[in-house]
């Protein structure tokens, strides 16, 4: 198959890109607009990317917004509560059905790579042992990475440790960790110690939920880099959320700015999900509650953007369009120059991939899996100001979905 007259990112012009089996075979300058043969996609001037990339999500807990309570405070800590209650009732099918509902919805919108935080902190782990047959079955459309992540805490929670040896021993491919919410700050910081020896015995990433509130004296990211830094770990290990960033005052964080640039790791920004539960007991001047992306991005360090939920305790909205989550964190960071949105789609492929070391696996190169998008629209900027969409999504060489557009009659 060949997708013809595709614009790339970056580049001037048309191209012809070939595809071989579940390979890229050839990526060619176009002279001038071709017609496209039988078998053949027409991209019809539209920009071609790898797919998107969902970073970070809680697949184990979409879709139960509401069981058996809404989160009325809209607080994170509501939250953890709602879903504490609804984890009893979690069970092996249920987490499977409501899991492959969501990842259609990602797929729908030309997403192929994800990354799922899965709650090990339940001593049946239920949800884990549903979600590592979920990737496997689900491998046609997606490529899926689990995290162990201790919701209520590594220390502060009874076994915790041990489940989340074991949650990694059974397979989970990324450590996970919440050092804000442990009891007190020495556990905070003993659990990314704990998680770090963990992630470097076993060769798995590390991927933290760190500082998500907004409090300034949550500073547990400046643990994390250290941590990263010394054992050299860096582009393997990701900070989610870092909220708490946003409420650093300046002259800290020209000190932090250093330490994060000499460890290297990946940041993970929830924009929805932030401006949503954060600022939740400021009156006014509200915070927005987001970490620095702009700042962290000017600074060259590695920063992507996620949806964290979708209609769960934490989140009722979401529908698995991560442009949408694009949008809102492009608005709410004050990223709307030109500079920013003629480069936006970083921020949903090439940044995320990076985070999630996809490595050789990812990329519109020749040799590498014929995964990648058509799109509605030539640029990014056009994209985003369309609300455009995945037209077309393809996956080992093999088409995985076309979209058609609306059509509007005017009269
Ligand atoms: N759990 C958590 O600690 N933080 C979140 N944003 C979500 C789950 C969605
Ligand atoms: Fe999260």
């Amino acid at each position: 198959m060949n997708i013809v007259n595709a614009r790339l990112r970056g580049r001037e012009g048309l191209y012809r890109i070939e595809l071989a089996g579940e390979r890229i075979a050839a990526i060619a300058p176009q002279q001038a607009p071709a017609e496209a043969g039988p078998g053949d996609i027409d991209a019809a001037s539209n920009l071609v990317v790898p797919p998107f990339v969902e970073p970070h999500i809680h697949l184990d807990a979409s879709l139960t917004a509401g069981e058996p309570a809404w989160n009325m405070s809209g607080t994170l800590f509501e939250g953890i509560e709602r879903w504490s209650e609804r984890k009893a009732l979690v069970t092996f099918d249920d987490t499977k059905a409501r899991a492959k509902k969501t990842i259609d919805m990602l797929v729908e919108h030309g997403i192929q790579h994800v990354r799922t935080h899965v709650d090990v902190t339940d001593p049946t782990l239920s949800a884990l042992k549903s979600m590592l047959e979920v990737r496997e079955e689900t491998r046609h459309l997606i490529d899926l990475q689990i995290v162990a992540f201790p919701q209520e805490g590594i220390e502060s929670f009874k076994g915790g440790r041990e489940l989340m040896a074991e949650a990694i021993a059974m397979g989970a491919d990324v450590v996970g960790g919440i050092p804000h919410f442990e009891n007190t700050r020495e556990q905070g910081v003993s659990s990314i110690r704990f998680l770090m020896d963990l992630a470097e015995r076993s060769g798995c990433l590390v991927d933290v939920h760190c500082d998500e509130t907004d409090d300034p004296q949550s500073r547990f990211l400046e643990v994390l880099a250290e941590e990263a830094r010394v054992r050299e770990m860096g582009e393997r290990v990701t900070a989610s959320h870092t909220t708490a960033m946003g409420s650093y005052d300046n002259a800290y964080c020209s000190k932090l700015f250093r330490l994060l640039k000499l460890s290297g790791i990946n940041f993970v920004s929830c924009p929805t999900e932030s401006i949503h539960l954060q600022g939740r007991f400021d009156t006014y001047p509200k915070r927005r509650g987001l970490t620095r992306v702009a700042e962290l991005d000017r600074a060259g360090l590695n920063v992507c953007f996620g949806q964290d939920s979708i209609v769960d305790p934490w989140y009722p909205l979401g529908n698995g369009n991560i442009l949408r989550i694009l949008e809102a964190g492009l608005h709410i960071c004050h990223m709307l120059g030109y500079q920013d949105l003629a480069r936006c789609l970083d921020l949903v492929t090439d940044h995320s991939a990076r985070t999630l070391n996809l490595g050789e696996g990812y990329g519109l190169v020749v040799g590498r899996p014929a995964n990648l998008l058509v799109l509605s629209a030539p640029d990014d900027y056009e994209l985003l100001r369309s609300q455009g969409q995945a037209r077309v999504s393809i996956r080992g060489g093999k088409v995985l979905l076309r979209r058609t557009p609306a059509r509007v009659e005017r009269y």
